[in-house]
């Protein structure tokens, strides 16, 4: 199972937290949706850009043939969330989870045709993309997470 060594800080959302802890302990038995829409999640661990500390968070689960977007769109809030500079920092320093056991990964960010195609991948799972996108004049940034195989 993929581990990143460090202190975990939880988040400082508590409904993010809860679901990220029952998710985990239950091996994504429980907590594997966003509330009761039905519409699966994924948690992905980081390192924090300026703490080092080990953070995390659940989001909506986008794959496609094995990779996963990750979309930074923070309910359409005008600024990107925070986890975004995580993942531009430590983009080899991460974990997805999916199922019973979380997974490496290297992410990066996309631009031009495949964010597209991916943004039609994310609004097709989770359609309230398109309204947070129209809520904010900041592009919704998607990074892409590839699995890097070593699933320790
Ligand atoms: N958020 C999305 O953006 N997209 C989704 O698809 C999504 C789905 C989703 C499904 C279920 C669920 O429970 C939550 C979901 N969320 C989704 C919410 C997501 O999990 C995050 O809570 C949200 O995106 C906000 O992320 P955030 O990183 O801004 O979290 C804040 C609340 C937070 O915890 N801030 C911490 C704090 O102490 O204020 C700091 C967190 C952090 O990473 N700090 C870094 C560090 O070094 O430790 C520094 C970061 C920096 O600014 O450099």
């Amino acid at each position: 199972m993929a581990k990143l060594s460090g202190t975990y800080v939880p988040s400082t959302s508590a409904w993010v937290r809860e679901q990220v802890e029952l998710y985990e302990r239950t091996e994504g038995r429980e907590g594997s949706t966003l509330r009761d829409t039905g519409i699966p999640v994924v948690i992905v661990t980081m390192r924090g850009a300026k703490s080092g500390s080990i953070r995390k968070i659940a989001l909506m689960r986008v794959e496609h043939l094995g990779e996963y977007a990750l979309v930074a769109s923070k309910g359409g809030a005008p600024d990107n969330p925070d986890w975004y500079h995580n993942l531009v920092e430590h983009p080899d320093e991460v974990t997805v989870q999916d199922g019973p056991a979380p997974f490496s990964a290297r992410v990066r960010l996309v631009d031009g045709a495949e964010y597209d195609a991916w943004w039609q991948r994310s609004v097709a799972v989770f359609p309230q993309y398109e309204t947070y996108k129209q809520k904010t004049p900041r592009r919704i940034p998607i990074f892409v997470a590839t699995p890097t195989g070593n699933s320790a």
